[in-house]
């Protein structure tokens, strides 16, 4: 494991770099999930694949970026999925962006996930570690991530960031959402997933939400390579990670891009979710 970590750093390094001088123009390619790909998505995505290569106890990558999973050496025995340069048209107003990766054993679904990591390109660049019960964050210094403390979320926050178009939110959704504000939870939302779920993180708690809605009915984020990552570091930090009615964790995956509604959060704010949409 700590091979993988040192692969994801040097990876980090690399993506900073690429993020400081490159142009961000478009490519002519869409992803998977039908999205136009930045050149800075696709030069991500083949750093990371090219330092996870050289790993021996990786079996098969799996990419926002790539169509299909990628078998790297029959031998491993970890697989891992990675969003290369998540929230990256953010780049061009010069808003946080991040790298998320989730350390699957032996295959891709939720159950089997042993660790998560995701890196945070800002005014620094931190790495959050998920792994045997704890999770640690680091801080890029000179070339060296440091460690810097473990991360805890109190059992109730104070952040509410709400995901999604609110035109299409169920009803009960919105009154959800709204009641928070009632209780004076601030507005804590840039349309990064990595940024904003750092930010109740390192803040102690609160809810980021993306449900399904009546134009995405099975939300927007994906499993593998986005919301089961953050679940894992979610609940390993004290919290939890629901779709509305279960954890996110015992999803059945049927496809490398399938997505799922997702509710992370503090233990408080998670029952709220889970009280709301099983009554409704
Ligand atoms: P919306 C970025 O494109 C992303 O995949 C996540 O980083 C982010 O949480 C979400 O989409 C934002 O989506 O619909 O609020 O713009």
């Amino acid at each position: 494991m700590n091979a993988i970590l040192e692969a994801i750093e040097r990876s980090a390094i690399r993506i900073k770099q690429a993020i400081d001088v490159k142009d961000i123009g478009y490519s002519q390619e869409q992803n998977s999930s039908g999205e136009t790909q930045l050149q800075l998505d696709i030069q991500s995505d083949l750093i990371i694949e090219e330092e996870l290569s050289h790993i021996p106890s990786v079996h098969t990558i799996a990419s926002e970026e790539k169509e299909l999973p990628m078998l790297l050496n029959e031998e491993g025995h970890y697989f891992i999925a990675f969003d290369p340069l998540d929230g990256s048209s953010l780049v061009d107003v010069n808003l946080s962006v991040g790298s998320i990766f989730g350390i699957y054993e032996g295959e891709f679904v939720g159950s089997a996930l042993v660790a998560s990591c995701y890196v945070v390109y800002g005014p620094r660049v931190e790495l959050v570690f998920a792994y045997n019960g704890k999770v640690k964050l680091y801080l890029l210094q000179e070339g060296e991530f440091e460690f810097v403390k473990e991360i805890h979320l109190n059992e109730k926050g104070k952040i509410n960031a709400p995901g999604g178009t609110q035109q299409f939110w169920a009803p009960y959704h919105k009154a959800m959402i709204d009641s928070f504000f009632a209780q004076g939870y601030r507005l804590r939302y840039s349309g990064g997933m990595v940024p904003d779920l750092h930010q109740i993180l390192l803040k102690g708690g609160g809810l980021f939400s993306y449900p399904g809605a009546s134009d995405k009915p099975e939300g927007k984020l994906r499993q593998l390579f986005e919301v089961f990552p953050f679940a894992f570091i979610f609940e390993t930090a004290g919290g939890g990670a629901v779709d509305g009615t279960a954890r996110v964790l015992t999803k059945v995956t049927k496809h490398v891009h399938d997505t799922s509604p997702c509710f992370f959060g503090s233990q408080h704010e998670i029952s709220v979710v889970l009280s709301v949409y099983g009554a409704n």
